[in-house]
């Protein structure tokens, strides 16, 4: 197997997931500002020209870092990170669509619509951009107030996938300087937690 991947958000969650269950695949690192994944040799891995992929030993590439870190769990299931048992497997998923959704979203558009190298990508609209902020303002006091019972993880206090996915947040909040607000005690205590795990 071999792993194409990036310092950005998405291919952090596979390289998070690996390292929390102690893997190390051979990687291919390409650099997405440079525009490393919009050459031929990339789009024929991938169409979308995204990162992560994962290449397997007979030729198949997938991409989406949440199919891949399925597949790295199916066959790597020691340290379950995406369920222990059908109903744990369900709250996992139902957190990972979250994160996906509601937290990291707001910020994910947020990027599309004022970084230069996405310009090709979408139309670019600065007012929706910053409505962008403004609604993930208002998702980190939701996700705050999740975590009012003083879990850290957010599947039964346990580290699974959906913090990992979230970890995809945090990392475009520092890429565009928009902290979680210091006063969302709850949040910030999950992404301390995060922010230490193995793979940043
Ligand atoms: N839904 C995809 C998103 C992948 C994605 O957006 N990757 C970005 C890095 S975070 C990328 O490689 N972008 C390259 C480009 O736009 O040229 C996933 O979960 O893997």
């Amino acid at each position: 197997m071999n792993l194409f991947s990036a310092n950005a958000p998405h291919p952090l969650r596979v390289n998070i997931f690996l390292a929390e269950k102690g893997l190390e695949l051979p990687t291919v690192w390409l650099d997405v500002l440079n525009g490393d994944t919009r050459t031929g040799e990339h789009l024929t891995r991938n169409s979308l020209g995204e990162t992560p992929v994962l290449e397997l030993d007979d030729g198949t590439f997938l991409s989406e870092s949440t199919a891949i870190c399925r597949y790295l769990e199916s066959i790597y299931p020691e340290r379950p990170l995406m369920g222990r048992n059908p109903l744990h497997a369900a709250k996992v998923e139902m957190w990972a669509r979250r994160m996906e959704q509601q937290i990291c979203a707001p910020l994910g558009d947020f990027g599309l619509h004022t970084f230069p190298i996405f310009s090709e990508k979408v139309e670019q609209n600065p007012t929706y951009a910053e409505s962008c902020l403004r609604l993930q303002d208002k998702r980190w006091v939701w996700f705050d107030s999740e975590l009012a019972d003083g879990r850290t993880f957010v599947v039964d206090n346990e580290l699974s996938y959906a913090d990992i996915a979230g970890a995809t947040a945090l990392m475009v909040s520092s890429f565009v300087d928009h902290p979680i607000p210091k006063g969302l005690k709850n949040a910030n205590r999950w992404a301390d937690a995060v922010r230490g795990l193995k793979g940043w």
